[in-house]
């Protein structure tokens, strides 16, 4: 079994579009082990994209994810972080393939609806980040 963390990001929770991603990830048959309505500050935004400190969006993307709530899930099943990052899309909505997530729901690179871990490492970073002390089991 692997994890990933998923996130509902502001721009789709607005839109009214967290039903419809959901239904999509229980019909991809990922189990929901964690989920939370989050409104993020603008510091804790930060240090969950620390990696990407040093890139020329940072400040905008930091903006962007503290500007609303958004839905952060631990999701489960075998080699989820490949087949939830296939599902989602590529990061660019313009880019992504019909069918998937960022291409149905995203409105810019910025703007792409969702978000999935992109390693083992980065999803036990993450989980950690927003479920710290949490059990999460199904
Ligand atoms: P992914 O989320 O597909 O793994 P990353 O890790 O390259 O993509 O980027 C993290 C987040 O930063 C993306 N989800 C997107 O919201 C934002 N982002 C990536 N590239 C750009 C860019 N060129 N301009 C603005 N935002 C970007």
């Amino acid at each position: 079994m692997e994890h990933t963390c998923a996130i509902i990001k502001p721009d789709a929770v607005s839109a009214g579009h967290t039903g419809a991603i959901l239904q999509r990830i229980e019909e991809a048959g990922f189990g929901v082990i964690g989920m939370r309505l989050v409104r993020l500050t603008k510091t804790e935004a930060e240090g969950f994209y620390a990696v990407h400190r040093e890139r020329p969006f940072f400040d905008s993307l930091t903006t962007f994810m503290s500007s609303g709530p958004a839905v952060v899930l631990a999701l489960e099943a075998p080699d989820v972080i490949a087949r939830w990052r296939a599902l989602m899309g590529a990061t660019d909505p313009a880019q992504a393939d019909d069918g998937t997530l960022r291409r149905q729901f995203g409105n810019a690179i910025e703007r792409n609806a969702t978000h999935g871990s992109d390693a083992p490492e980065t999803a036990a970073f993450e989980l950690g980040y927003f479920f710290r002390g949490v059990e999460l089991t199904r």
